[in-house]
């Protein structure tokens, strides 16, 4: 009997041995999968939630065949036959700055010119291209005379066809209002996109910093940037515009300025010593400072090119004043 009853024990305590790691092994499955969809459910993110801003822009290219001419009315029964063009059509569309004057560019060369309408809006026919590869560049110039980066396309033209680049929003343009300036003082930095475009205002410094405005209903920008959140140094900006319709722009260019200690005296233009006068004082200074390879003097150069030249000099003369 107690033989038995040891068997039954050994039965028992086997099946135990074969049924806990399989209970271990469903467990740890279980728990597998609940990590693997808490993993993807944290982590999904829809695709409306990735900053259009940091996205790639995309421009829309179409081709179509261009409609033939309408023929001659066939005279003395003869019949008309139609013959394909035996140019390319490209047609360019796009955004720049309101009354912006947009140039387009054919392999380096001018091709067309247009001024933009109060909204912003070029359309540039270019017709007659002769068939083969070609660089497009589009690039404009703001009311004001600052001129945005070129934006370039490659294509391939076919005789007889009208090929079009729709949804091209050029950079905006930006500017500085000062390139020195004393840390904890605000720095404007300003220029033009599209009309009531958001304009992302990106400042490298240690790291980047993100700061955002509107353009106005003209198409100006700013942003008063407070040069205390950073430290002393080289920066710089740039900026990228989102236009009301979502189109989003390329990079502007890049603009440096230097943060100078906290109270450092603004220099007066081409007043170099600031004595309310533009004459011989400072024009001496500027002598003594004349393309020197280390300028210490904080505003001998006075367009703050690193360089003491004619340039600082030219501005001298037309700020003299006795
Ligand atoms: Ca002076
Ligand atoms: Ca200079």
């Amino acid at each position: 009997m107690n033989f038995l009853k040891d068997q039954k024990k050994e039965i028992k305590v086997k099946k135990r041995k074969k049924y806990f790691p399989r209970l271990f092994m469903t467990f740890r499955a279980v728990f597998l999968f609940l990590i693997i969809i808490c993993f993807l459910f944290f982590n999904y993110q829809p695709s409306q939630a990735i900053d259009p801003i940091q996205e790639n822009i995309s421009i829309s290219v179409t081709v179509e065949e261009t409609a033939p001419p309408t023929p001659p009315p066939p005279s003395g029964g003869g019949g008309g036959t139609t013959i394909p063009s035996k140019y390319a059509t490209v047609i360019f569309k796009g955004k720049a700055y309101p009354g912006a004057f947009v140039t387009i560019l054919k392999n380096g060369t001018v091709a067309s010119t247009v001024t933009a309408d109060p909204l912003a809006n070029f359309s540039v026919v270019l017709s007659g291209v002769p068939a083969g590869i070609w660089t497009f560049g589009v690039w404009a110039e703001d009311k004001e005379g600052r001129k945005s980066l070129t934006l370039n396309f490659n294509a391939s033209l076919t005789r007889g066809t009208t090929t079009t680049f729709s949804g091209i929003f050029l950079p905006p343009t930006i500017d500085l209002s000062a390139n020195k300036i004393p840390r904890g003082e605000v720095l404007n930095i300003y220029g033009y996109t599209a009309p009531k475009s958001e304009v992302n205002v990106f400042i490298n410094s240690s790291g980047e910093i993100l700061k955002k405005t509107k353009a106005d209903d003209d198409g100006g920008w700013l942003y008063a940037f407070d040069t205390s959140i950073i430290e002393k140094g080289r920066h710089t900006t740039r900026s990228k515009a989102l236009s009301a319709k979502g189109e989003i722009s390329i990079f502007s260019q890049s603009l440096a300025f230097d943060v100078l200690p906290e109270g450092t005296a603004v220099c007066c233009g081409a007043d170099i010593n600031c004595d309310g006068k533009v004459n011989l004082i400072d024009f001496s200074i500027m002598l003594y400072w004349w393309e020197a390879r280390e300028i210490k003097h904080p505003c001998v150069d006075i367009n703050f090119d690193g360089k003491v030249n004619l340039i600082d000099f030219s501005i001298m003369l037309y700020h003299w004043t006795e």
